[in-house]
């Protein structure tokens, strides 16, 4: 395998920044930055070395350089980091002389994919990690945490095994039975396919949970003018991040920030509101808000309960009456109309952005519509956060399903056979022993680079 470089730490500055090579050449690479023909460091041993251009001869750094012997490394391959000071000049001139050294530059996700083909971790590991790097609360990282021991693939692992021992079975009884199988034989394998089904279905049915936990949600507040969603926005996200005042229309672009609900990452916008007006960026703002609504799994309809509901605020509802909706009654520290009333008393949720009142309220009235009936019990059990892993869980149940009725309708061994594989093939998808090279092209392209 080539060799490949790149930045571990983010860009920009830093007290260190982290340069990771990985391959046969790393050590003689590394070897001409310190110009020393002889350096040969006892592995997982930091020393402290004088970086130079191999070119100029000009000190660039000093910097802390460790050895990862293959294949006790990450990759699995020989393996240098080089701790240097966190310049983004510093930086550029060492990946520039280690890529005139005949190092390639890692492509997003290389350093993981080259863990996966040597063994060093399974798929659905490697996307753990990727997970937990990009976690947005304590309880995605948590999760990704799990998966990244392994807790999916020893969650799976019994499941395979059920499945191999019936396609065994079955490919014996094709081989070598004259007759078919007796009674009780194709009763326990039915038996035990339908344990494997459920097995699957109870995983597959933790991904509600588990994409809201990784994915987060989309909010939108809208309103007319004045009623106070950027009063509102500030006491959700917890500090004045919006521009309030008593001009109506104050709020003339979207504004998004990014807090979390009891685990779930929340990104709210703060919008223009909806309403017909002649002002010029006004109404770019409210196309912008029809943009964020459009994209938001949540719009609360901010209203203002010191006066009564007027025809725009009619329009707004019959807008976003068929969404995912939540409606606030602002300002009830100055109530003069009820509302609660006039919504029927659905969805509704009364709260004053001034004094904080009900704000508690309405944040678990944010995410109830989202968790499932027994999320108490998922907060402790392993949960499918990744769409990829759902949907193979989904399609491999469907196939063990279609064998099963196969079975009844006493089919051929050979037409259940192919369902029980494919199943199998769709099982080993999520921890990449059956993935091909596309979808493993896909998925690393959702790395980034340095990992
Ligand atoms: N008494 C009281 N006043 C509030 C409350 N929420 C907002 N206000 C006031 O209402 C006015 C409008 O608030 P904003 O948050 O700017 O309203 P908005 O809906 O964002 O308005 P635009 O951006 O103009 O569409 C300000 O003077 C706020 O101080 C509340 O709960 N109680
Ligand atoms: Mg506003």
């Amino acid at each position: 395998m080539d060799t490949i470089v790149a930045l571990a730490t983010p860009e920009g500055r830093s007290a260190i920044a982290v340069i990771r090579l990985s391959g046969r050449d790393s050590l003689e690479i590394v070897s001409k930055l310190l110009i020393d023909e002889n350096f040969s460091p006892k592995p997982r041993y930091a020393s402290l070395r004088k970086i130079y251009d191999p070119e100029t001869r000009e000190l660039i750094d000093e910097a802390v350089v460790t050895y990862f012997k293959a294949p006790f490394s990450f990759t699995g391959e020989d393996i240098v980091e080089i701790s240097c000071h966190g310049s983004p000049i510093v930086v550029r001139q060492i990946l520039d002389a280690c890529l005139k050294l005949e190092a390639r530059m890692a492509s997003p996700g290389e350093f993981s994919l080259r863990a996966l083909m040597n063994g060093k971790m399974n798929l659905s590991q490697v996307e753990a990690i990727r997970d937990l790097i990009e976690a947005q609360t304590l309880a995605a990282a948590k999760q990704s945490l799990r998966q990244m021991q392994g807790e999916l693939s020893s969650l799976l692992q019994p499941l395979k095994e059920g499945l191999l021992e019936v396609i065994v079975i079955l490919e014996s009884a094709l081989e070598f039975v004259e007759d078919d199988l007796p009674e009780y034989q194709m009763d326990e394998i039915k038996t035990k396919l339908y344990e494997i089904v459920k097995q699957i279905e109870r995983m597959s049915s933790t991904f509600k949970a588990g994409r809201l936990l990784r994915e987060g949600l989309k909010i939108a507040l809208v309103g007319r003018p004045n009623v106070g969603k950027s009063s509102l926005f500030n006491a959700l996200v917890g500090y004045e991040r919006a521009i309030v005042t008593e001009i109506a229309g104050t709020t003339r672009d979207s504004l998004h920030e990014s807090f979390s609900i009891n685990g779930i990452p929340i990104r709210l916008s703060d919008t223009a509101g909806l309403r017909k007006t002649d002002d010029i960026v006004e109404s770019i703002g409210v196309q912008r808000t029809r943009k964020v609504i459009a994209d938001a799994d949540l719009v609360i309809f901010v209203v203002d309960c010191s006066q009564d509901l007027t025809k725009e605020d009619y329009e707004i509802l019959s807008e976003i009456e068929d969404m995912q909706h939540l409606i606030a009654i602002n300002k009830v520290d100055i109530k003069q109309v009820e509302l609660v009333e006039k919504f029927n008393g659905k969805n509704v949720v009364e709260v004053s952005a001034k004094t904080a009142q009900g704000v508690d309220d309405l944040r678990r009235a944010i995410i109830k519509p989202f968790l499932s009936r027994n999320s108490a019990a998922e907060e402790k059990g392993f949960l499918v956060t990744d769409a990829r892993h759902a949907d193979l869980l989904i399609r491999a149940k469907k196939e063990i399903e279609k064998s099963l009725e196969l079975l009844d309708q006493k089919a051929s061994e050979e037409i259940v056979l192919t369902g029980l594989h494919n199943a199998m093939r769709f099982l080993g998808e999520i921890t990449g022993e059956t993935t091909t090279e596309d979808i493993l092209n896909r998925i690393f392209s959702t790395f980034c680079i340095g990992k």
